[in-house]
């Protein structure tokens, strides 16, 4: 009998505070599994934030991977930016597939653990199902699945999939597949599922996040909430605030929105004040309400779709045509 323990979206980055709060993370789920042969840590994908992770990161995961758990590990691909660099094709979790107790998971297969029988569904790149000519993801689904499965009835599927909603476009209905609908546990959209480890942004506040663990005799599951080791905090310039709060086990790290006037003397004050810990993610301005993103890659509410995407192509690589094509489709503005 094995625990299987499923975990959601990790994202995980140097950037502060999410480091920080991730390694929390980290120490909580060694505090509360034992993580040795009797269990199997499932990863729903999006493992790494980005496709090109610093070898700072990858030498932590190693770390954690090889040294401080001897169970086996499943890693789903990710999406998109957050797994796949599109020059090269190179996954970013490919960096650990060399480890002994690793499996990355590029493809759709079954897999059998005790007397599970469960499907895996990771992201698969735009690319590799067009090579095969399929018209759609889901037309590329439902033949792999029909083809290779024929009917069969799982216990679980896991994936990295939007199977819910229909306001990203990369929507898909697995409904085809044989398996009870509330045993479908996917990754990817964050506030569905699992939800994401950390918040990743204010919008993921809102939901509280989860670990699934499986018995793989009794194929009976319980859901465990993860405690916020993120939290989105407000202060009012020059007020003090707490950069971490703590229960005495967990450290518990604030990212904060700054109520001020002129964001660069409030940035200094603090910066000045706390040191690096300090992170803000937004300035807000209570009497202009001007907003003031620090959030990288997020959208800069002052510029035109246009002139971000101009900016955005400074700062990544994308390739010309790409660019020609998407700042012909953004029309004259
Ligand atoms: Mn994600």
């Amino acid at each position: 009998m094995k625990n299987l323990i499923i975990f959601p979206d990790f994202h995980s980055t140097l950037k502060e505070p999410f480091h920080l709060a991730q390694k929390e993370f980290l120490k909580y789920v060694k505090t509360v599994y034992t993580l040795n042969k009797d269990y199997i840590l499932l990863s729903l994908g999006d493992f790494f934030d980005k496709y090109n992770p610093e070898p700072k990161l990858v030498s932590e995961a190693i770390h954690f991977l090889e040294n401080e758990t001897e169970c086996e590990h499943i890693i789903l691909a990710g999406n998109n930016t957050h797994e796949v660099n599109n020059l090269t094709g190179q996954y970013a979790i490919q960096n650990l597939e060399a480890l002994e107790r690793i499996k990355c998971i590029y493809e759709i297969r079954r897999m059998q653990i005790d007397n599970l029988n469960i499907l895996l569904i990771p992201a698969i790149p735009d690319k590799v199902w067009r090579k095969q000519e399929y018209k759609s993801f889901q037309e590329y689904l439902e033949m792999k699945i029909a083809t290779e499965y024929n009917d069969m009835e799982f216990d679980y599927v896991f994936g990295h999939l939007n199977i819910t909603e229909s306001m990203f476009s990369d929507f898909v209905n697995i409904d085809f597949i044989n398996c009870k609908k509330e045993n479908i546990i996917c990754g990817h959209i964050h506030n569905k599922f699992l939800g994401s480890v950390l918040p990743m942004s204010i919008a993921d506040t809102k939901y509280t996040s989860q670990i699934a663990s499986i018995n793989t005799e009794t194929k009976a599951i319980e859901k465990f909430p993860i405690p916020q080791f993120l939290q989105y905090n407000q202060v009012t310039y020059p007020n003090d605030c707490e950069l971490t709060e703590t229960d005495g086990q967990f450290t518990y790290y604030n990212y904060f929105e700054v109520l001020c006037e002129d964001s660069k003397i409030a940035e200094k004050y603090y910066k000045d004040k706390y040191g690096k810990g300090f992170c803000i993610y937004k300035f807000m301005n209570p009497n202009k309400n001007v907003i003031n993103e620090k959030e990288e890659g997020r959208i800069n509410e002052q510029l035109s779709n246009k002139d971000y995407l101009k900016l955005y192509c400074q700062t990544n690589t994308v390739r010309a045509s790409i660019y020609k094509y998407l700042d012909k489709k953004l029309g004259a503005n």
